[in-house]
């Protein structure tokens, strides 16, 4: 579709709200907090934020499934650009819940007077460049429409539910959820027989508070994971008091590290570790518990033998707490490398198979056929169920992009220009789009870092190139097509230095979404590293993007 001639004031005059801003940023999470705050506060730009749901909070506001929790430590789950936030702000626990995220974001939302430029109840239908006035015009599913120089996307890598295509499921005569969109009133599982489908990381987590409560929880596992303990609970005073005389070392830590938590990768490798200290090592890091485990030698995601030795190190751990024989195996029957997918952390998930009320089944053996009125049908039983929880994670990194309908330059359409994967340079910028930026988009390292850093540096890269712009008097950017080939085949080259693309059946890859293309989408050659990239793109005067008056 080619863009429509552009009639500014006939737009304001028919808006219903403020038609035009200097930037409209979809989202309100994390990133369209902090985008905002950016923006408006330290640019002095009028911006509006457009946010589908009734309040804050992006993935926490919708992700409420039991047991859900973030896998990042809270002290390091957090903005860090106010002093004055880090000092007033307390976590509670090493791994705050969806509760405690919310009550951080609306006290960030309320503590800088954000809400009075977020329209909530905004689900944004289409964002389409006009040339002719170098304008954006957004229109969201109310009717509404308004137009701003800068559109940023805020939109999360992961908010696209991925609700499975069974056949069947329109026939069942109970209840089924997704864990991605979990009713905020919450779902009673008293005395109901419970179908679980998905063990990633939502579903790790969800099994063992589902099964607390319900007469019986049957898991349909496909691919069998990987799980460290996360060894959550309330955070020590002494700890509190540490994080708050150290949230400048804390911060530098997690800047200079590869996945944006506070601790540096160990510089040892598994291989070259004799076994008697490695198992000591691994055992030291299976009782700290968390995302750690990972970070205890620097070859694991590198080498397939030194990840051979976490992987069976995590097998052998399966196999001594569940009980049932037969079941131990089919959970430890694990067909990627140890974290080449998103490595879960969990509280009790292998010990949930040990109560009487949880079953396993094998779908990758017998796989699902169909879901009935009664229940879920495999290739050799009927599993009769009075709720299904999908936890079958999103259409990651693209999904939540590609379902507005943004088109560019010529009515060029974002889901053509990524028909074959989204080609983008530093994952901010797409040629075509100009001025659109993404917040961690897909090319950036997003979902293989602790979001609220990599957000930090995408907002604040974002931030900085806008006021470059103004400061020069110049009207556009947009990279050019070299930048964007060189930086897929960056993105390319690093994914292939690690284990991660060995992982088939991945979301990273879109291998989870039947018809996405084969990419692997985050770049991961590690955040500081990319962080230097960014700066070092800007200091040279924005290269690989073409600036325009
Ligand atoms: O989703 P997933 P998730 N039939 O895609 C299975 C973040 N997160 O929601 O592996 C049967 O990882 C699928 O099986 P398979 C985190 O980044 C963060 O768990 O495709 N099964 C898999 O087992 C994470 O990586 C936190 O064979 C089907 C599961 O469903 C990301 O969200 C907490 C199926 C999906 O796993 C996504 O995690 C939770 C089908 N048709 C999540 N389709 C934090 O703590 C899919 N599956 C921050």
């Amino acid at each position: 579709m080619a863009t429509t001639s552009f009639d500014k004031k006939a737009l304001e005059r028919d808006a219903r709200v403020d038609g035009h801003f200097d930037a409209l940023v979809i989202g309100a999470g994390f990133s369209g907090l902090y985008q905002l705050y950016c923006l408006r506060d330290r640019l002095g730009l009028s911006v509006k934020v457009l946010e589908v749901a009734d309040g804050v909070g992006g993935t926490w506001y919708w992700n409420r499934y039991p047991g859900a929790r973030c896998d990042s430590e809270s002290h390091s789950y957090c903005y860090t650009f106010s002093e004055e936030l880090s000092r007033e702000w307390e976590w509670s626990e090493r791994y705050p819940g969806p509760p405690e995220i919310l009550r951080y974001l609306n006290h960030v939302a309320d503590r800088f007077d954000l809400k009075r430029d977020i329209q909530f109840n905004s689900h944004v239908k289409s964002a389409h460049y006009d040339e002719t006035a170098n304008l954006w015009r957004v229109a969201t599913n109310a009717g509404e429409q308004m137009t701003a120089q800068f559109l940023i996307t805020a939109v999360g890598c992961l908010s696209s539910a991925n609700i499975p295509n069974i056949r069947g499921l329109d026939t069942f005569e109970g209840r089924w959820y997704h864990t991605g969109q979990w009713p905020h009133e919450g779902v009673d599982f008293s005395g109901k027989r419970v179908g679980q489908i998905g063990t990633g990381s939502t579903g790790i987590q969800a099994a063992p508070v589902i099964a607390e409560t319900a007469a019986h929880l049957t898991v349909f596992q496909r691919t069998a994971n990987y799980s460290v303990p996360a060894r959550n609970g309330p955070l020590t005073p002494a700890f509190q008091r540490y994080v708050k005389e150290n949230t400048a070392e804390i911060r530098n830590v997690t800047r200079a590290s590869v996945n944006g938590h506070p601790w540096l990768i160990e510089d040892r490798s598994a291989l070259e570790t004799p076994p008697a200290e490695r198992q000591a090592l691994y055992e030291k890091a299976w009782e700290i518990g968390g995302l750690r485990f990972r970070a205890m030698f620097s070859d694991l995601l590198v080498d397939k033998k030194a990840n051979d030795t976490a992987a069976e190190f995590i097998r052998n751990k399966i196999r001594e707490i569940v009980k049932d024989p037969a079941t131990a195996a089919k959970l430890a029957d694990i067909d990627h490398p140890y974290a080449a997918k998103r490595p879960p952390i969990d509280t009790d998930y292998f010990e949930t198979f040990n109560r009487d009320n949880v079953t396993l089944v094998d779908i990758r053996a017998t796989p699902i056929e169909r879901i009935t009125p009664r229940g879920i049908r495999t290739s050799d039983a009927e599993y009769p169920l009075d709720i299904i929880v999908f936890a079958t994670g999103f259409d990651g990194m693209t999904g939540s992009l590609l379902r507005m309908d943004i088109r560019g330059r010529g009515g060029l359409s974002l889901a053509k220009a990524w028909a074959a994967g989204p080609r983008n340079y530093l994952g901010l910028q797409v040629a075509g789009f100009p001025n659109l930026f993404m917040v961690t988009g897909p090319g950036s390292p997003s979902v293989l870092c602790n979001m609220p850093v990599a957000i930090e540096q995408h907002v604040e890269w974002i931030t900085d190139c806008i006021a470059h712009m103004r400061q020069h008097g110049l009207k556009r950017i947009e990279p050019n097509d070299e930048a964007m080939d060189s930086w897929v085949e960056q993105v390319n080259a690093a994914a292939n230095a690690t284990l991660l693309p060995d992982a088939k059946h991945s979301w990273y890859l879109g291998a989870n979404i039947p018809g996405k293309p084969r990419v692997f989408m985050p770049y991961a050659g590690g955040m500081a590293h990319y962080r230097k990239i960014c700066a070092d793109v800007a200091a040279r005067d924005y290269e690989g993007f073409k600036l325009s008056t």
